[in-house]
């Protein structure tokens, strides 16, 4: 905890640090809420970041100032007439750097903390669907002019899912674990094996021309979007940690994901996990209201194929880190990461019984 105090007043805090606790549920990097004595300002969050998955966290936090500052300046000459908006603050050190190295060598930095505001880890119904989905998408209409390559790769084959697929064939044939759940373990790999070859079909369509990188989020999923506590409207996306080039499809295909399992992807009853196409209509819905100007005929035509790949592709991971023996995500117990990724693959049956639902919902949008 003195250490962790020690950590939050290099940050110059507007007030005495009274207290530090630990704050949500990342999968990857330790985040804390520092509460201070002090009228003006009386929080904020303090992160180390996973320097074994981002290898370069400066750049991280080049892109993050790159993409903040360029919505402050839209959003100082545009202004949202009908809501408040809100970015996080990259908050500097005594010497002005947006990170600070402990003696221990981690990487820490600090971000201003949205006031009056909330997130949920489930959709709870048609109208908040909507608000994920209209957060999701003025996220992407304020960084639609930003051009992608002026942010960094931060983490080279994120979501690009023969990457995926190559590392899991490694780990794979290199198991380290006793696989103990062979039933499980079995469904798994037949699941992949299933799908190996339509695994390739984003990227098949950006090698093909048909879609192009942009400014993404990278990890949009539904507790990653910010609701006033008042009005219950959407008022920003925190996270930012993976915002750098990709396709949208992945972020919108994280979106719905992670929106229309009502269940959450941490849930024990694999067996009643759903894609709720209602709701996936009202993300859409609320996605489209602000995002239809800069969405081509080519991007429509692969909504689907996203939804179901980022479904896929996160069992996946799931399940390499767990024949790995977990050592990418954090977890609680040792079959953790097998049944994140049984749900996702759950998840992603439901996605592929209903793709005609689907196609006809983003066909009806256009
Ligand atoms: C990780 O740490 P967190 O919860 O923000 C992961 C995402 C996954 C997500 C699943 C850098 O995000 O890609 O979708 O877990 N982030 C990284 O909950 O791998
Ligand atoms: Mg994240």
């Amino acid at each position: 905890m003195n250490n962790l105090i020690d950590i939050a007043n290099q940050f110059k805090p507007q007030g005495k640090v009274i207290d530090i606790q630990e704050f949500g549920n990342g999968n990857i990097n330790n985040t804390f809420l520092v509460t201070l004595d002090s009228q003006s300002e009386k929080y904020f969050i303090l992160q180390r970041i996973n320097t074994q998955v981002f290898r370069q966290p400066e750049l991280v936090m080049q892109n993050m100032s790159i993409l903040t500052k360029h919505v402050r300046d839209r959003l100082q000459h545009f202004p949202l007439s009908k809501r408040r908006w809100e970015i996080p603050r990259v908050l500097l050190t005594r010497d002005a750097r947006d990170c600070w190295i402990d003696v221990d060598g981690s990487f820490w930095r600090a971000i201003s903390f949205i006031e009056a505001a909330q997130s949920f880890d489930t959709i709870a119904d048609s109208k908040h669907g909507y608000e994920v989905g209209y957060a999701l998408g003025m996220f992407h209409n304020l960084i639609s002019d930003l051009p992608p390559e002026k942010l960094a790769d931060t983490l080279k084959g994120f979501h690009i899912t023969p990457s995926y697929l190559r590392h899991y064939e490694k780990v794979e044939t290199q198991r380290i674990v006793s696989v103990s759940q062979a039933k499980e373990v079995e469904y798994c790999l037949q699941f992949v094996r299933d799908r190996q070859t339509w695994a390739h079909v984003l990227e098949n369509a950006k090698t093909r021309g048909q879609l192009h990188l942009r400014p993404i989020h990278g990890d949009p999923k539904v507790n990653n979007v910010m609701f006033d506590t008042a009005t219950g409207q959407a008022i920003g996306m925190i996270d930012l940690d993976t915002v750098k080039p990709g396709l949208i499809h992945y972020d919108i295909g994280d979106c719905l994901r992670s929106g229309c399992n009502l269940l959450g992807e941490e849930t024990e009853q694999w067996e009643m996990v759903r894609f709720d196409t209602d709701i996936c209509q009202s993300v859409l819905q609320g996605y489209l209201s602000v995002a239809k100007d800069f969405l081509t005929d080519s991007d429509y035509e692969y909504l689907y194929d996203a939804i179901r790949l980022i479904a896929f592709e996160l069992g996946l991971r799931f399940f390499s880190d767990y024949l790995e023996g977990n050592v990418y995500f954090k977890t609680k117990y040792a079959e953790h990461n097998l049944a994140r990724a049984i749900v996702q693959f759950k998840l992603t049956e439901s996605i592929e019984s209903q793709e005609s639902a689907i196609r006809a919902i983003i066909r009806d949008m256009r």
